[in-house]
């Protein structure tokens, strides 16, 4: 550390460099994108960004990571959005965005802060009888910041370098503020032209307060509600990460004693070793107890909850009637009251200073809980069985891993596993877009580098994106991939079958193999046995270099029984015939 003398003049000195140095439009944006805490950018070149990919390489805190196509790269960003909080992908004008585009949609849906930027074309030829390549070949380019403002929270169109710095920090500050996608378009001559340099970054970061008498209404509110209440249960929903509150939601849980369930796509969102934690609320898919639990109570208290026809299993589960208190991001409201403008992480605090203990639920859910049954090992020659899967995952769990769930029967297998204190657990729910989860764990595994991931991945979903698996190779990242090789679309199959449900086989192991080249270290293995996945299992965790697939290998129909019921309500759900015209 520097003694206060030279600390001030280090600080002159800095101050001195900070203004000598020119900033360009792409710096710019750099330095704003390292001072919102981001390590990386993902990126796929084209000529209309390539000037702006040299700007940002500029910036020495700022690392480009490279990725195979722009849909994987916006599921990359996503993916390290998970991780680190927030991410940004550079990609090109059209071709590129229009790919990205869906992982977006996916970053609204998911209440993740990715920053989509896009080269375009030079601002000269805007308005021009210039047709450009990359473009509908019409003369309005308008179209890709049109179509982005209706999957992001902010879209801005950057054409000149004098009002770049305040349209940067305008997607960016909406992004943070929002926790949703933001989007950034440079025209490919503006990236490099000479502009302000960035104020302090605390007028971009800074969160909007709650309003202070609003806030301490709907405490006051909700203690009087829950005083008349004798049987209170909380309900995690997967906004509680995106409102930063998930330490004030296990404080109001202590303060209130009550039983703790969580909706799938919370998983890890409140600490599953927990004395309160009551397991996941399903519906009828419930973990044992939860649903009991809840349905039991006489006041459900939803926090950052979600429900959609999948979360409430073709809406045969949803907390309704006047029981329910709904805490969102940035609203609370119940029985004849509605507060907006008060942060759910303020709320849940406050409420919890003040709120009177209720574990009736606590107790109760302590007479109707039921540890899992054990399960027998299979025979190590015995065919592959979706259950000897689930259960030779198990142990690799620990406290350091993060496990990606793919939209499929590995959402079911996924949410199986128990996680001890600090493992983590990811799940597009909300998008359910096939393909997320190969290029999400790259982008994770670049996010979180010490964490150990395990991701569970259908073979439909993988086929989407496979190729992401080279740039993990590319980077020596380990994580462990089970590729859950049931030849087809079983989560369909159980909705609505038909011929459309089959999957063209790959030789999941060669592809691996083909991907490394000449210098990668991922290995691919096949495990048909249940002695076969012990061994590859064995394998990958020696796998110090790279990746690691083990495509285990199962009947078509061998699929959990939650996807059955869960694919029985939503097919009832999905053939509701049209109301009377
Ligand atoms: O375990 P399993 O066999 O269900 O998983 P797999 O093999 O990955 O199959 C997933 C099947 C699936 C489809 C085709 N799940 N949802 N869909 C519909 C779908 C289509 N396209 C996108 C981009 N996302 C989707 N969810
Ligand atoms: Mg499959």
């Amino acid at each position: 550390m520097l003694d206060a003398p030279t600390d001030a003049i280090a600080n002159t000195q800095r101050a001195a460099r900070e203004q000598a140095k020119t900033y360009t439009v792409g710096s710019y944006l750099a330095e704003r994108l390292s001072q919102i805490g981001l390590k990386h950018h993902f990126v796929v070149a084209g000529d209309y960004n390539l000037v702006l990919l040299d700007q940002l390489l500029s910036n020495k805190d700022l690392e480009q990571v490279y990725c195979s196509n722009e849909l994987n790269c916006g599921y990359s960003a996503e993916g390290y959005a998970r991780a680190h909080g927030a991410a940004a992908a550079v990609v090109t004008f059209s071709v590129g965005a229009l790919s990205a585009f869906n992982a977006i949609g996916g970053a609204y849906a998911e209440n993740l802060p990715v920053i989509l930027i896009s080269g375009a074309p030079n601002s000269n030829d805007r308005g021009s009888e210039h047709l450009l390549h990359h473009t509908l070949g019409t003369h309005d380019n308008s179209y890709q910041l049109e179509m982005a403002k209706k999957i992001t929270c902010a879209a801005v169109s950057i054409t000149s370098a004098t009002v770049a710095p305040a349209l940067i920090d305008h997607a960016i500050r909406t992004a943070l503020r929002e926790k949703k996608p933001a989007y950034i378009e440079i025209a490919c001559n503006i990236s490099s032209v000479p502009c302000a340099a960035p104020g302090p970054i605390s007028g971009v970061v800074a969160e909007e307060p709650s309003d202070p008498e609003t806030l301490n209404a709907a405490v006051e509110a909700a203690v009087a509600f829950l005083r008349k209440k004798q049987k209170p249960v909380m309900l995690i929903g997967s906004k509680l990460r995106a409102a930063g509150a998930e330490k004030e939601a296990v404080a109001l849980a202590e303060a209130l004693g009550c039983s703790v369930a969580v909706m799938a796509a919370a998983k890890s969102f409140f600490p599953e070793d927990h004395p309160q934690y009551a397991g996941i609320y399903w519906g009828e898919i419930s973990t044992p107890g939860a649903r009991e639990i809840v349905d039991w109570s006489d006041a459900v208290v939803c926090i950052g909850a979600l429900f959609n026809d999948y979360s409430t299993v073709g809406w045969t589960a949803m907390p309704t009637g006047a029981g329910v208190v709904t805490a969102d991001m940035n609203r609370v409201h119940f029985e004849g009251h509605d507060f907006s403008r008060i942060r759910l992480r303020d709320f849940l605090a406050a409420l919890a200073r003040k709120v009177e203990k209720r574990d009736a639920t606590m107790v109760q859910y302590g007479r109707i809980r039921s540890p899992r049954a054990p399960e027998k090992p299979a025979q190590p020659d015995a065919k592959l069985m979706r259950a000897e899967i689930v259960r030779q995952i198990r142990p690799l769990v620990t406290s350091n891993t993060t496990v990606i769930a793919e939209t499929g029967d590995s959402w079911f297998n996924g949410l199986q596993l128990e996680l001890p204190r600090g493992a983590r657990f990811e799940i597009e729910m909300m998008w359910g877009s096939i393909g997320w989860s190969a290029p999400a764990t790259f982008g994770y595994a670049v996010g979180a580098p010490g964490r150990r991931i395990i991701a569970l991945i259908g073979d439909g979903s993988f086929q989407l994106t496979a190729q992401e698996v080279a740039q993990m190779i590319r980077r020596n990242l380990r994580p462990i991939i089970f590729l859950i090789n049931n030849h087809g679309y079983t989560i369909e199959v159980e909705i609505h079958d038909g011929p459309y449900n089959n999957v063209k086989n790959w030789d999941y192991a060669g592809l691996i193999q083909a991907f490394n080249a000449e210098d990668g270290h991922g290995r691919g293995l096949r495990a048909t046995t249940g002695g076969e996945l012990a061994e590859a299992i064995r394998v990958a965790l020696a796998n110090k270099e790279g990746p690691t697939l083990i495509e285990c290998v199962i009947h078509r129909d061998d699929c959990s029984a939650d996807l059955i019921s869960f694919g029985r309500q939503v097919s009832i759900a999905n053939g509701r015939p049209p109301r009377p015209e």
